[in-house]
């Protein structure tokens, strides 16, 4: 389908799916049931924030999706809390600040005591399941009825549910995540038909990954339109509340394990029919953190009081709601020690970071093909100045973007006395949030267990990780 060709699918989706989800009988339908909605929790595995045909993509192929959100509300302002798999997943079931939860390090579970959203849902009488990706730890899968490794088991899944009670179901996809393989699907995407972002070498081993990259979501797509087709037969549709969402931006340099909006900002997509407004796009701001406290409230439960996020459910009626001014974000321990702290409002973007006389991106990037790209590159001293910002040691200490006019955060307005308001307003915000959610302090140091460059293990290479004295 051409890019065009697309465009005109997706309008006559989105009028057909507003006419059908406006209609009265929707909302009668699922009123008459009289029971909390089902819930179906669908979450990708970095995802880019703008990597799905309805938020604009023209070539990666994401027809269920785009079909999803024609029916749904799309977000375009959603971000997790951290652009690191287990400590966003840890927000999302929780309702927390990953430092807050003591789980803020990559793979470290969460701890005894805590509890996660298909708990509070037994409030109701839900019975829970998780197909695929969990990554909470034992405390966490041990909060589900059910819980299967694999995301492609989800029916076998349903097929055990007990159908006198609303289901929450959460699918953790473990695509688009590396490695990449060339034969994911039958009909790969072309390297020539990539988006090369400009903080990575435009060459054709990046635009390979990127292909493989793309197939990945195609896969996870297809897969979710078997999903819903199965919803649609069981005449599940109606009652089901869909959330779609990534818990990362996409594995790839200055994207994934940064909080540049390419690794925290996140498709989000809400179907609720007769409740969400179909077809309809929401700009206000959302965070993960958020998730937990909306899914309940959809639910009729009220929220934990020790939850930091909030109801988001009338954003889902009426997306003109505003429900934040600000969203917040943090970097923690990813293999290797980082500790960053950034807010978010409509405009602009602030980061402090607390230890920028190292250099840090996410570690399972290393040893990728556009990692060896962008380091042969700078070798040659061939990079852009944007992309030699990446190795830029030591990093600013503050950090400032006009998002708007500069969305791939290359220029830092920090230093600029034009922008000195707008620094001192959010880093003030940036201040009070760490001191409502009791952060710990950024000089708090953990040893890497990963080398920076080469991805080389030495020292603890599994569980928490270990305290550090130093003072780099
Ligand atoms: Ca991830």
């Amino acid at each position: 389908m051409s890019t065009l060709d697309r465009r005109s699918f997706l309008g006559s989706l989105i009028a057909t799916a507003a006419l059908a989800g406006s209609a009265p009988g929707r909302a009668q339908a699922a009123s008459r049931r009289g029971r909390a909605p089902n819930i179906l929790l669908l979450i990708a595995d970095d995802l880019g924030d703008r990597d799905l045909g309805c938020y604009g993509h023209p070539t990666i192929r994401t027809d269920n999706i785009d079909k999803l959100a024609c029916s749904g509300v799309r977000f375009t302002n959603a971000f997790v809390t951290t652009s690191s798999c287990s400590p966003s997943r840890t927000t999302m079931f929780t309702g927390k600040y990953p430092h807050a939860t003591g789980a803020e390090s990559l793979h470290v579970p969460l701890p005894e005591g805590t509890r996660i959203l298909p708990d509070y849902l037994k409030e109701k009488k839900y019975w829970s399941a998780n197909v695929g990706k969990l990554h909470l730890g034992p405390v966490g899968a041990a909060q589900f009825d059910l819980v299967l490794d694999s995301e492609w088991d989800w029916k076998q899944a349903m097929d055990k549910r007990p159908k006198d009670r609303p289901f929450f179901m959460a699918v953790g996809f473990h695509d688009p995540h590396r490695p990449y393989q060339p034969d994911t699907i039958s009909d790969p995407a072309a390297a020539s038909d990539t988006i090369v972002p400009p903080y990575l070498v435009d060459d054709t081993a990046t635009r390979s990954e990127l292909a493989g990259y793309y197939d990945e979501v195609t896969r996870m797509d297809r897969e979710i339109g078997k999903i819903d087709s199965w919803l649609d037969e069981n005449k599940l549709t109606d009652d089901t509340l869909v959330l779609f969402v990534s818990d990362n931006g996409m594995p790839f340099p200055r994207a994934k394990g940064s909080c540049y909006d390419s690794g925290v900002r996140v498709p989000m997509i809400v179907r609720w029919p007769g409740k969400a407004s179909a077809g309809s796009v929401c700009d206000s701001l959302v965070s993960t953190v958020d998730l937990t406290p909306s899914m309940l409230s959809a639910a009729g439960i009220k929220a934990d009081k020790g939850m930091q996020g909030r109801d988001a459910t009338a954003m889902f009626a009426n997306p003109a709601t505003e429900i934040r001014d600000y969203v917040h974000v943090e970097r923690n321990w990813h293999n290797h020690d980082d500790n960053q702290r950034g807010v978010r409002d409509r405009s602009f973007k602030y980061i402090h970071n607390g230890r920028p006389r190292v250099w840090t991106s996410s570690s399972d990037l290393m040893g990728s093909d556009s990692w060896t790209s962008l380091l042969a590159g700078r070798d040659r001293n061939e990079l852009t100045a944007e992309q030699m910002r990446l190795f830029m040691v030591p990093r600013a200490a503050e950090e400032l973007y006009d998002t708007e006019r500069d969305p791939w955060e290359f220029v830092n307005l920090a230093g600029d006395p034009n922008y000195a308001g707008v620094l001192a307003r959010l880093r003030d915000e940036c201040a009070d949030w760490r001191k409502a959610t009791n952060d710990y302090p950024s000089e708090r140091r953990y040893k890497d267990n990963l080398d920076r460059f080469t991805r080389t293990k030495y020292g603890k290479t599994s569980g928490a990780p270990e305290p550090y004295d130093g003072n780099d």
